[in-house]
């Protein structure tokens, strides 16, 4: 490694993967907050010098925690979901930000049809049932079915399409609502949330976090939705009005749940827990050994090519960057 990329001061703000934490320790030089016997007054002295943070960031990384950074040119952020930064914020000021989209498409895709197929046969369930030894005394309870259901996607982006390609395997109808029809996509497209909710019964939800789609699926979509339907969701907690939820599972305004993303992670509302029908997974959509190696090299790559001079492999559309 050159010895003037081993002078750039990198910040990882909370522990990361070491595969992360040793690629920019071996070519920058890392400082690690977390470590720090006082972080205030570690980034009183260091602040201004810091040239770029890297990570997931479970505080919002927001302009005033930003300005702390004078100098700051890049934020390379671990994850294809990148609300943890203002990134409108950076790009006004100059600073790229990253993400790590396409390499953990697929293993979301895949996670996504388990978590519908486990939500929708009470895989959990019934896994459960053999190992109490409830089958010795009875068969496991019939569940509801894919055959024949119509499937909503909010957000065909990368994701949503690599979940509707699986779905097209399983013989079921298609739609998707996002902020614009998309040309060259086979599904029927919806102008409104709710519009697609009032035809389908599964809504499959993948679309970013942030203030646009804060509580985007509130008590009138999930109304809409009916009686047999059924919510996933593996974008971000955000998006769902959880209490709108819990409500409209206890009042049975719709079927069932499976939730991959929670509005405050860790913490999930206790009365999800406590009904035994939903699934309920601990964010785990890319988190495979294969797909996080994957992410967290993209995350040092992008900050590599960033201080060779080659611009970042791939910033976020808020902070484009074209060579000059
Ligand atoms: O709205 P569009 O046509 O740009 O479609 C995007 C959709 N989307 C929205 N849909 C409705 N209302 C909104 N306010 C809104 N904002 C965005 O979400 C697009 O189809 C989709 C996002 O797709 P990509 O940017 O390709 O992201 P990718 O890689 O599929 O990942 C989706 C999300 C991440 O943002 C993380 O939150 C999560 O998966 O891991």
């Amino acid at each position: 490694m050159s010895a003037a990329l081993k002078k750039i001061p990198v910040l990882i703000l909370s522990p990361s993967m070491p595969l992360i934490m040793e690629g920019i320790d071996k070519a920058f030089t890392l400082h690690k907050l977390w470590e720090q016997p006082d972080e205030a007054a570690f980034l009183k002295t260091h602040g201004p010098s810091i040239r770029a943070i890297a990570g997931g960031f479970k505080k919002r990384l927001d302009g005033k925690v930003l300005k702390q950074f004078p100098n700051l040119e890049f934020v390379s952020n671990f994850g294809v979901g990148y609300d943890g930064v203002d990134a409108a914020w950076c790009g006004q000021n100059g600073i790229i930000v990253s993400n790590t989209p396409d390499v953990l498409t697929d293993e979301v895709a895949d996670l996504t049809i388990g978590l519908l197929l486990s939500t929708i046969r009470q895989l959990p369930q019934a896994d459960g049932f053999v190992r109490r030894g409830d089958w010795l005394n009875g068969n496991f309870p019939l569940t509801t079915t894919l055959r024949g259901r119509k499937i909503g996607i909010l957000g065909l982006g990368r994701i949503g399409k690599a979940v509707a390609q699986r779905l097209e395997g399983f013989g079921v109808e298609i739609a998707y609502h996002g902020r614009k029809k998309q040309a060259d996509v086979p599904y029927k497209y919806y102008r409104t949330l709710v519009g697609m909710a009032k035809a389908v019964d599964v809504l499959i939800a993948i679309a970013p976090g942030g203030a646009d789609t804060d509580k985007l699926i509130n008590a009138e979509v999930l109304q809409a939705l009916g009686p047999e339907g059924i919510l996933i969701n593996v974008g971000r907690g955000t998006v769902v009005d959880e209490k709108a939820l819990i409500k409209a599972l206890k009042a049975k305004t719709i079927l069932t749940a499976g939730l991959d993303v929670f509005a405050d992670e860790p913490r999930v509302p206790q009365a999800l827990i406590d009904m035994p029908h939903v699934v309920l997974l601990p964010h785990v959509g890319s988190a495979s050994h294969d797909t996080r190696r994957l992410m967290g090299q993209l995350v040092v790559d992008n900050l590599l090519s960033w201080f060779k001079g080659k611009g970042p492999l791939t910033p976020v559309p808020e902070t484009p960057w074209a060579k000059t």
